[in-house]
């Protein structure tokens, strides 16, 4: 991925002059920072972002490096759902991206992408695992091109906003699923905030150190499978009376059930990453702060 491109290669991107890409750069229209030389240069987020204000096509994709074909006009969440389904399962990496970026340049957004149709392929080859139809190594190579794609997705988003506010989380101890907390960073980064994915299989204490060190208005726990649920519980109980006054708590995932999210009274649970965008406006509303004066320096 090419994140910092000269006019030159924007204009071949988007199939215009140069001077014409010089001219948005000269009256601020396409966001750019000059080399030591002198010379304009322009991020990639920036790129994606005028072309989705203007509703306008990547004509060469593949300069960006982006995967060549991608047309925001073939945009369609249930036709990408099957075509994701159906190449995460084949290993067919390239159908993928393109299914999703095609998402992404339509203005849709992430938190849709990933709910309706990542996580919605990934359930129905979940299904399709236990009932033996589909091997293993298909489905972790699946997750595998997941996990590059998100990657990706995170290299075309604007940088997080330093002044943004602050939000941490992961999985607990035992828990080693990395595509919901992964998923949830990029939400939030979509939404101005400074968001920052601790990873996976985390022990209580250090979740209560990286609260601490970070003291972020956002701590997100992503539990899709719990060795032991009664532990669990204790841990966050103890976790939730220390930081729950100093930050709001978002849980989620396949292993909450109904008596942990009963239990796990001070935090907001969340069924989807659309629920979680509604909280995290919420709190930035709630806090005065909005997404532009957390902008990026
Ligand atoms: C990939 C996968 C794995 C991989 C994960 C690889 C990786 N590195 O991430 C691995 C190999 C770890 C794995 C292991 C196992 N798995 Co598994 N796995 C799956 C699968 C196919 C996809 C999970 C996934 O990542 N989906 C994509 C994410 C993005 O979707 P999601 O988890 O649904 O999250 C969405 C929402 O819930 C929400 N969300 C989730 N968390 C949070 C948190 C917050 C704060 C918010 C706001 C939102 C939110 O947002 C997401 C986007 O919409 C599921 C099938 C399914 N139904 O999901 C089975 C599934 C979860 N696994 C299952 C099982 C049984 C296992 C094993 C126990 C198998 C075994 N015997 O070893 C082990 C145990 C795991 C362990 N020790 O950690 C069962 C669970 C059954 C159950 N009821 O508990 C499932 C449902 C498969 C099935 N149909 O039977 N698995």
């Amino acid at each position: 991925m090419n994140e910092l491109l000269s006019p030159k290669q924007v204009a071949r991107a988007i199939d215009v002059s140069e001077s014409s890409v010089k001219r948005w750069c000269d009256a601020g229209t396409i966001p750019m920072r000059r080399t030591a030389g002198g010379h304009r240069r322009i991020h990639v987020s920036d790129v994606l972002e005028f072309l989705r204000d203007r509703k306008q096509e990547l004509v060469r994709p593949e300069v960006l490096g982006l995967p060549a074909g991608i047309r925001r006009a073939r945009a369609n969440l249930e036709q990408a759902r099957e075509i994701v389904r159906h190449a995460l399962i084949e290993g067919d990496e390239t159908s993928c991206r393109r299914a999703v970026f095609d998402l992404y340049l339509a203005e849709c957004r992430l938190s849709m992408i990933f709910d309706e149709v990542l996580a919605e392929a990934f359930r129905e080859i979940g299904d399709l695992w236990s009932c033996g139809d589909v091997e293993v190594y298909q489905e972790r190579r699946g997750c595998e091109i997941c996990i590059r794609l998100l990657h990706e997705i995170r290299m075309v988003l604007p940088g997080p906003p330093r002044k943004g506010p602050m939000a941490v989380g992961g999985t607990p101890e035992g828990d080693s699923y990395v595509l919901p907390t992964s998923m949830i960073e990029l939400v939030l980064r979509e939404n101005g905030w400074n968001a920052v994915s601790l990873g996976s299989s985390l022990p209580f204490p250090t979740l209560s150190a990286a609260a601490r060190d970070h003291q972020p208005k956002l701590f997100w726990l992503s539990a899709s499978h719990l060795p032991d649920e009664e532990k669990f519980l204790t841990e966050y109980q103890a976790f939730s009376a220390t930081h729950g006054d100093d930050m709001a708590i978002a849980i989620g995932g396949n292993a909450l059930n109904d008596g942990l999210r009963n239990a796990m009274t001070s935090a907001v649970f969340c069924e989807k990453l659309s629920d979680l965008e509604n909280l995290a406006k919420e709190i930035t509303t709630d806090n005065g702060h909005s997404p532009e004066n957390g902008a990026d320096d």
